[in-house]
């Protein structure tokens, strides 16, 4: 008889949670880039990003539907399942309000650990809610109610790394420095995994006031798609952790089908378009038929049999 032998625990793979969670506190600003649906993740996955955002505007905006809650939350769900499939990088979501009170929201967060989805942010605003960009004086949620829901959110999460980041909407409202800090804190505070400032000015002012007072207790989030024009290392300098390029895919993709669809209804003819395009064999190669190729030869009888 064979002595039994020591058992060592074979290292497990990094769940893509583990893979955002440890993005979030590395001590470098890291990215992650915006994504709509199973293609554009993949887009972004092959690019060489370590993570995508999915945004609540680009995927709405995908549906043909309003930055509004006008989709619902399981609909976005099915994107996500599309979006988890197809890649293997982390997606954090952009989860809105958490459709609706903290109910709502471990329910949404027990299905996205489900479905193997990295993590949620959610911002504290009010449902239906509007985009950020929308408008003045935004209401904001109020701030323990906001808390619960993350608490609710964190007690709900099946895999011990899912990420739940919330989102500051205080300058976005018009609201101060004050109000933003005191409510980091009291998220902190609650569980979230960051916090995200936002900010929709042309510069960085808030983003750097906030930095600057922050105890950076959790790490910080930013979306500086209104203050694009600001130096990258002015973030990295300022201590954030995680930017998000947050609609790039969707606007460059409607750039695209706008000229592309306009030259082929001006010309009445494909001859000028085709060099500028994506080819077909292209597609394949992105859905992975080299793949089912593969499949087929282990998996199909080599000579056709008759049924
Ligand atoms: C999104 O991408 O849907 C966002 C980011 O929420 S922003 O539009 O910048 O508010
Ligand atoms: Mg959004």
């Amino acid at each position: 008889m064979t002595a039994p032998q020591p058992q060592t625990a074979a290292p497990q793979p990094q769940t893509k949670a583990r893979q955002l969670r440890e993005m979030l506190l590395s001590p470098d600003l890291e990215f992650i880039m915006e994504a709509h649906n199973g293609l554009s993740a993949k887009i972004v996955e092959e690019a060489g990003f370590k993570g995508i955002w999915a945004s609540g505007l680009s995927m709405s905006a995908a549906l043909g539907v309003r930055d509004n809650n006008e989709a619902s939350w399981t609909q976005v769900l099915e994107v996500l399942e599309f979006m988890s499939d197809a890649t293997s990088i982390p997606i954090l979501v952009d989860g809105d309000t958490g459709w609706g009170n903290f109910n709502n929201m471990r329910r949404a967060v027990t299905k996205f650990c489900q479905r193997g989805i990295a993590g949620i942010c959610i911002e504290d605003k009010l449902f239906p809610k509007t985009n950020s960009f929308i408008g003045e004086s935004q209401p904001l949620a109020d701030m323990n109610e906001f808390a619960g829901k993350i608490k609710a959110g964190k007690d709900s999460q099946t895999d011990p790394d899912f990420n739940i980041v919330a989102r500051l909407e205080a300058f976005i409202a018009g609201r101060g420095l004050n109000e933003a800090l005191d409510r980091a804190h009291a998220y902190a505070e609650a569980g979230a995994d960051a916090v995200l400032c936002h900010s929709k000015l042309a510069t960085d002012a808030e983003i750097q006031a906030f930095m600057a007072q922050w105890d950076g207790r959790v790490p910080v989030v930013i979306v500086p798609t209104k203050y694009y024009s600001v130096p990258t290392d002015a973030f990295r300098k300022a201590g954030v952790s995680l930017a998000i390029w947050a609609n790039h895919n969707l606007r460059a993709s409607i750039t695209a089908m706008r000229e592309t669809t306009a030259r082929i209804l001006r010309e009445e003819s494909l001859a000028g378009v085709e060099p500028d395009i994506t080819t077909v064999s292209e597609i394949f190669d992105l859905q992975g038929n080299a793949e089912l190729k593969q499949a087929e030869a282990r998996y199909l009888p080599a000579t056709k049999t008759p049924a």
